[in-house]
C-alpha cells in the first residue's frame, strides 16, 4: 500500500499554507506534522536529514523528500496531476513559472518586511520609515499584478495554475492590514475567484 503524503510544518506558516492549498486542490490524502514556531523541531537531526536548510515546509511522498515551497508545488503538480496545474507546454509553463518565481524573489521579500515590521512588531517598537518603505514597495508590486490581471482571470492566463498560489496566498494578510493602500480592483476580483475554490 502506498504511504500517504506527509507534510511537515505548522499551519500558520505562509510557505506551508501554499503547499496545503495545492494538496487541497489535488485532493491528496495526507498527514501533517507540526514543526516550526512554537512547536520547534527545526534543529532536530531527523528533521535536518530531510531538509538541511532547517525550514518548513518539507514533504515526503512515496519515499521522495522535497523542501522549498515552490519546488514542492512543482513536484506535487507534476506527480499527481500532470499538465493540470503546471502546464507541460514550455511556453505555457514559463507563463506559470515566471509568476511563481516572481512571488518568491520580488513580492515575498517586500511583503515579509511589511508584515513583520507592522504586524509582528509591538506598536512602541515599530520603525515607521521602514514600514512605509515596505508598504510602498509592496503596493507597487501588487499594482503590477493588478495591471497584469486586467485582461486575464488567472496569472498564467485562462486557467488556475500553481502561479496563482504564492501571490494569491498573500492576499488574505495584505487585505487585512489596516494601513492606507491603493485600490486594486483586478487583484480583488482575482482574490474573489480564488476564494470560491473549495481548497
Ligand atoms: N524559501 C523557503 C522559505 C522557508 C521558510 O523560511 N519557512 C519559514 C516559515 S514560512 C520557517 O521555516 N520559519 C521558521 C519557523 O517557522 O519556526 C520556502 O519557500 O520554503
Amino acid at each position: 500500500m502506498a504511504t500517504p503524503l506527509v507534510v511537515w510544518g505548522r499551519r500558520s506558516a505562509f510557505n506551508v499554507q501554499k503547499v496545503l492549498w495545492l494538496v487541497g486542490e489535488l485532493g491528496l490524502e495526507h498527514r501533517r506534522i507540526d514543526v516550526g514556531g512554537p512547536f520547534g523541531g527545526l534543529d532536530d537531526p531527523e528533521f535536518l536529514a530531510r531538509n538541511p536548510n532547517g525550514r518548513i515546509p518539507v514533504i515526503e511522498d512515496g519515499g521522495t523528500v522535497v523542501w522549498e515551497s515552490h519546488s514542492i508545488l512543482r513536484y506535487l503538480a507534476a506527480r499527481h496531476a500532470p499538465g493540470r496545474f503546471w502546464p507541460e507546454d514550455p511556453a505555457a509553463r514559463s507563463r506559470a513559472d515566471r509568476w511563481t518565481d516572481w512571488a518568491l524573489s520580488s513580492l515575498q521579500p517586500a511583503f515579509v518586511d511589511l508584515f513583520r515590521g507592522y504586524y509582528r512588531t509591538p506598536d512602541d517598537q515599530r520603525d515607521w520609515a521602514a514600514i512605509r518603505g515596505a508598504l510602498e514597495r509592496t503596493a507597487r508590486l501588487y499594482g503590477l499584478l493588478d495591471r497584469h490581471l486586467a485582461d486575464r482571470p488567472y496569472l498564467a492566463g485562462d486557467e488556475f495554475t500553481i502561479a496563482d498560489i504564492p501571490a494569491g496566498a498573500s492576499l488574505f494578510r495584505y487585505f487585512a492590514l489596516d494601513l492606507d493602500r491603493p485600490a486594486l480592483p483586478n487583484v480583488e476580483a482575482w482574490h474573489r475567484r480564488l476564494a470560491e475554490r473549495p481548497a
